[in-house]
């Protein structure tokens, strides 16, 4: 019989590219795994990460079958980002990318008489064969997910087909009710003497359903005649068991949850599932942990998965790579529709290895994770325009959905474009679905932007599914202030902007989905925003998972059937001013706020109440009762509020954009723009103008003050940004400039001759 065998302990490890050991070396440092070297300078903002080639070893004992001809794996969960496998001194395999799990057949390289050496070299520098090629998150490196023996006998169940459990489960759901579940097992080394037994059993562990087959034979239908929906609400699961036989004997046995559900999508009416509208309303995960970056447990993924069914989403896109197992079985279990998706992301590279390297990608996320009744769409790509278009990536696109839909028919597949994305590009005729980032009222334009565009778009393609796959703020929970403003990082602007989208998406239920960007606050070592280096603090919880923002429960108030209440600005401690604004969440028709004891007002409102109240000196006691829940916090008047409360940063980009038309000079800022030959211009890409360090001097200074970034040529998000031209970065971020801005940067450029 297979034995799964877990060797996670006992592991030696260097962060040094040693070369491969004879024995093992003892000298290495002792690690358990999950481990990444990068758990804390992936993220802790003191400059770049370590990107290298390094070196695990471990022994491990030839697992024993009984009859001769059993074989013996090594499964690796998964490796950040490339890796090889070694047995006995022997390569065994080779892997490219970091997400996704891979078995090596090292049968022929074990020895029956003494400890075998496994020794794994991972290795997270950049290929340019492999993605992710750069983008806003760390490329944490090491065996993360855990490393198992696999040993079956000679006749087993595939391991070899692209890290899949050797079997392909697709419920039908009938028209009468019921289903068909169509099971097709991969066997090898089976004779004619072998059968294969299938078993379904409900969540009760009573059998719905059974067949027998030849080993040889073609896919099988099994009917389930009262099979139960898998549902956001009622997440029914089946287990499919399946079993290879030979006579009276069990040779190999495994097992997957599935479920039974159908779903659609309408360019008009958004998402159905069970031919139920649904608008999927919820938020996008990155996996990673504070010092502990993606080097995580069971009980994590889970946390995780509890937190999101705490703010009642009923979807998760799981960005921006194949997620661990145990999430998307978390994700099966408490119901929530899924989009996975590969790293096709940002960068786009023309070397054909990069593509073959897409193509593998996304033959082990489908393969891997078919059996997932949550996973309803296949991402193929995720703001790939950021660098431009041309015919070979919209090949590929097209290869890639043809891929998708020929190993999944049953699954839609979808794309998240950057938002300066043309509204006629090619990239929209290509996959089901398509969905646009947008951060209107973060890096460019208004909050109050985001309803229009998504109308006016929706208008005028009237056949296209439209999703918001990303949207979002920074909310750092330092800073607070009476008047939040875009780009002052508040933990009350983060609020603001959720209230307004959660709104605007509440009233469009044709939008098929829209995705926070993020529920967590994550790692991006290249980053340094807001005061904090090395983070995206976009989430709704820190990265730690210890606090919800307040944004948290805007959402919980919008899409929780869990009564509740909540009281804004608690971090908001000490306010100065006559009066001051109490921001209150509720799913409930009515609050009522008390001060100190006496109530101060009743409201009725939709989610949001807001109290103006005036604070005693001192401390004040606030609570909010909303039917049967309640919430309750301090604040204290103050004279000044805390100078910290504001980033210095804000009132120097305020100054800096008012000296900046200073320098320009007399000049008409609406007309329009010219690229005379000979000059520079905002149309030429940064790396283009990085050759002229005058010209790029202006450019930096330009896009600091439109984005908060600083950058510098080959590094932090160089590799991503350099593709970009002023023009598109501006037209991104724009938003809260003045009028005329990209204009006059555009005629300080074209001041500088260019010299060939
Ligand atoms: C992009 C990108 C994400 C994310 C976001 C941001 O939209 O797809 O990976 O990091 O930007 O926060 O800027």
């Amino acid at each position: 019989m297979r034995q799964s065998i877990p060797i996670n302990s006992g592991w030696r490890f260097i962060q040094e590219d040693a070369g491969l050991p004879d024995t093992l070396p003892t000298g290495w440092q002792a690690v358990e795994l999950p481990h990444t070297w990068n758990a804390v300078d992936g993220h802790d903002g003191r400059g770049g990460y370590d990107r290298g080639s390094y070196w695990y070893a471990r022994e491990f004992e030839t697992p024993c079958q009984p009859l001769p001809g059993g074989r013996v794996f090594v499964e690796v969960l998964a490796a950040g980002q490339q890796a090889v496998v070694f047995v006995n001194g022997k390569q065994a395999a080779t892997h490219a990318g970091g997400y996704s799990a891979f078995r090596a057949d090292v049968t022929a390289l074990c020895r029956a008489d003494a400890p075998n050496l496994l020794v794994i070299n991972c290795s997270n520098e950049c290929l340019d064969s492999v993605y992710p090629q750069s983008a806003d998150f760390t490329f944490y490196g090491g065996l993360y997910r855990g490393v198992n023996l696999i040993s079956v006998p000679e006749a087993h169940f595939d391991l070899m087909h692209y890290g899949g459990p050797g079997i392909t489960v697709t419920p039908r759901p009938c028209d009468c009710g019921g289903a068909h579940f169509e099971i097709d097992a991969r066997i090898v080394n089976a004779d004619e003497s072998f059968t294969v037994l299938y078993s379904i059993t409900d969540d009760t562990g009573r059998e719905v359903g059974d067949a027998c087959r030849p080993a040889g034979a073609p896919a099988v239908m099994v009917p389930v005649p009262e099979a139960a929906r898998w549902d956001v609400e009622s997440p029914c699961l089946y287990t499919v068991t399946a079993t290879l036989l030979r006579r009276n004997e069990v040779y190999d046995e495994i097992c997957c949850r599935t479920g039974v559900r159908d779903f659609s999508c309408d360019p008009q009416k958004g998402f159905f599932l069970n031919g139920r509208s649904l608008p999927l309303r919820g938020v996008s995960r990155h996996q990673d942990r504070l010092y502990q970056g993606n080097a995580l447990s069971r009980d994590d993924h889970w946390q995780d998965a509890l937190l999101i069914q705490e703010l009642g989403a009923n979807t998760v896109r799981l960005a921006h790579y194949q997620h661990a197992q145990d999430f998307y079985d978390a994700c099966d279990a408490l119901g929530f529709v899924v989009w996975a998706e590969i790293p096709f992301i940002s960068v786009f590279n023309q070397d054909p290895g990069a593509h073959q390297n897409c193509i593998q990608q996304l033959r082990e996320l489908i393969i891997q994770n078919y059996h997932h009744p949550s996973i309803c769409f296949w991402g193929i790509s995720n703001e790939i325009l950021i660098g431009g278009i041309s015919e070979q990536l919209v090949e590929n696109h097209r290869m890639l959905h043809a891929l998708a839909k020929e190993l999944d028919p049953t699954r839609l597949t979808t794309i998240a474009h950057v938002s300066m994305t043309p509204e006629d590009s090619p990239l929209h005729d290509i996959t089901d679905l398509i969905s646009y980032n947008h951060y209107f009222g973060w890096y460019g334009g208004k909050m109050e932007d985001n309803g229009p565009w998504l109308d006016r778009f929706h208008a005028e393609h009237p056949n296209l599914c439209l999703g918001l796959s990303e949207y979002g703020c920074e909310g750092i929970l330092t800073y607070h202030g009476p008047e939040p403003a875009c780009k002052d990082y508040s933990e009350e602007y983060q609020t603001l902007y959720h209230a307004h989208m959660a709104k605007v998406l509440d009233a469009r239920p044709w939008l098929w989905s829209a995705h926070v960007w993020n529920m967590f606050d994550f790692g991006c070592a290249a980053r340094n925003e807001g005061g904090v280096a090395g983070r995206n603090n976009k989430g709704l919880v820190t990265m730690d998972r210890k606090i919800r923002k307040d944004s948290f429960y805007v959402y919980q108030a919008y899409w929780s059937r869990n009564p509740m209440v909540h009281l804004c600005g608690r971090r908001y401690a000490q306010r100065a001013g006559q009066t001051t604004e109490i921001r209150v969440c509720s799913n409930q028709p009515e609050v009522t706020l008390y001060l100190n004891g006496s109530c101060i007002g009743v409201q009725r409102a939709d989610k949001m109440f807001v109290f103006t109240v005036a604070l005693r000196d001192g401390f004040n006691v606030l609570k909010a009762v909303a039917g049967p829940v309640q919430d309750a916090m301090t604040l204290e008047k103050v004279e000044r509020e805390p100078e910290i409360y504001v980033l210095p940063e804000v009132n120097e980009r305020r100054e800096g954009v008012a000296n900046w038309f200073s320098t320009t000079g007399s000049m008409d800022l609406h007309a329009p723009m010219t690229f005379p030959a000979g000059s520079w211009n905002v149309r030429y890409t940064m790396e283009e103008l990085a050759a002229c360090p005058e010209a790029f001097e202006i450019v930096k200074e330009a896009a600091k003050l439109a984005t908060g970034f600083q950058i510098t040529p080959g590094e932090g998000m160089w590799s991503m940004l350099k593709n970009m031209t002023p023009e598109s970065m501006l037209r991104m971020a724009g938003g809260q400039l003045p009028d005329g801005f990209l204009e006059s940067l555009n005629v300080k450029l074209t001041a500088i001759a260019r010299k060939e």
